[in-house]
């Protein structure tokens, strides 16, 4: 049986090579071999898809590559999700989630809702390219303890501004916090587009949005 370095090794040059069959056998083989989900996904999983954008950005991978990388990342993904999810505590409420129009990045936003749910929030996910409108019908609907959306495209965050401004003259914010996240999101912007928080990665947004319930903020 490969040992724990080797897997994660192989995993990793999965997800760069685009290989889903691959990718899926080596996390079930992760796994089996009893490391532990987050160390699968923080280790191997998302650093490879690191790599994937520095060879983007270096001109060594084009949108082709980008797009298998990013399918076997989801198919590994899949395999991993019920092993990440694991809890039958009452929900903390419900979170919206989305992310903002012109915008059909969704791995980041899906791995935000993975570790959300495994918080204990019932998630709604309105998925990629949400346009403000659907977000503000969205809160009607399911009044959620909390609304989250990412950008990750420096074009996109302003949609974060503009959905924040449309669901304040919507006048539906009232309880409802808002948190943000996205890889060029920071504090600063946040704030400055009236978001109640913001995150860096998946697992400080679960606890985020744990503390501003807890808190009532
Ligand atoms: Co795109 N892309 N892409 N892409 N892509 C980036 C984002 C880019 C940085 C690549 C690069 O140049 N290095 C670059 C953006 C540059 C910029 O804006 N300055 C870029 C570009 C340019 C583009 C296109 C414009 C390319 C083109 O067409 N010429 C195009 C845009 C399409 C569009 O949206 N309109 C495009 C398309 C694509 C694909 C479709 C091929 C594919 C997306 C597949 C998919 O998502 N289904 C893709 C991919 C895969 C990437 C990279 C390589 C990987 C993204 C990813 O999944 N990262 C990416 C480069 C990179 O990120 N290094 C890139 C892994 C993920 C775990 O991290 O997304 O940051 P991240 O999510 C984190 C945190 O941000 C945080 O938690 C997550 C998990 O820890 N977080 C939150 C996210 N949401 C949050 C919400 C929160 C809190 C935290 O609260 C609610």
């Amino acid at each position: 049986m490969a040992d724990r370095a080797e897997t994660l090794d192989a995993l990793y040059a999965a997800i760069l090579r685009g290989d889903a069959k691959g990718s899926v056998l080596h996390v079930a083989e992760g796994l089996a071999a009893g490391v532990a989900p987050s160390a699968i996904l923080f280790e191997a999983m998302i650093p490879s898809l690191e790599e994937v954008g520095r060879l983007f950005e270096s001109g060594e991978y084009f949108l082709p590559e980008m797009l298998i990388s990013a399918r076997a990342m989801r198919s590994a993904m899949e395999t991993l999700r019920p092993h990440l999810s694991a809890t039958d505590a009452p929900s903390l409420g419900t979170v919206v989630l989305g992310t903002v129009a012109g915008d059909i990045h969704d791995i980041g936003k899906d791995m935000v809702a993975v570790m959300l749910e495994g918080a204990g929030f019932t998630i709604v996910d309105l998925g990629v390219n949400v346009p403000a409108a659907r977000f503000v019908e969205a809160i009607r609907e399911h009044r959620p303890s909390i609304v989250g959306m990412s950008a990750f495209l420096t074009t996109t965050m302003p949609m974060i501004a503009a959905t924040i401004e449309a669901i304040q003259a919507a006048g539906v914010r009232g309880t409802t916090r808002i948190i943000i996240g996205g890889a060029p999101i920071d504090a600063a912007f946040a704030e400055a587009a009236g978001a109640d928080g913001y995150a860096p990665d998946a697992g400080a947004a679960a606890r985020l949005a744990k503390s501003l319930v807890a808190s009532g903020d």
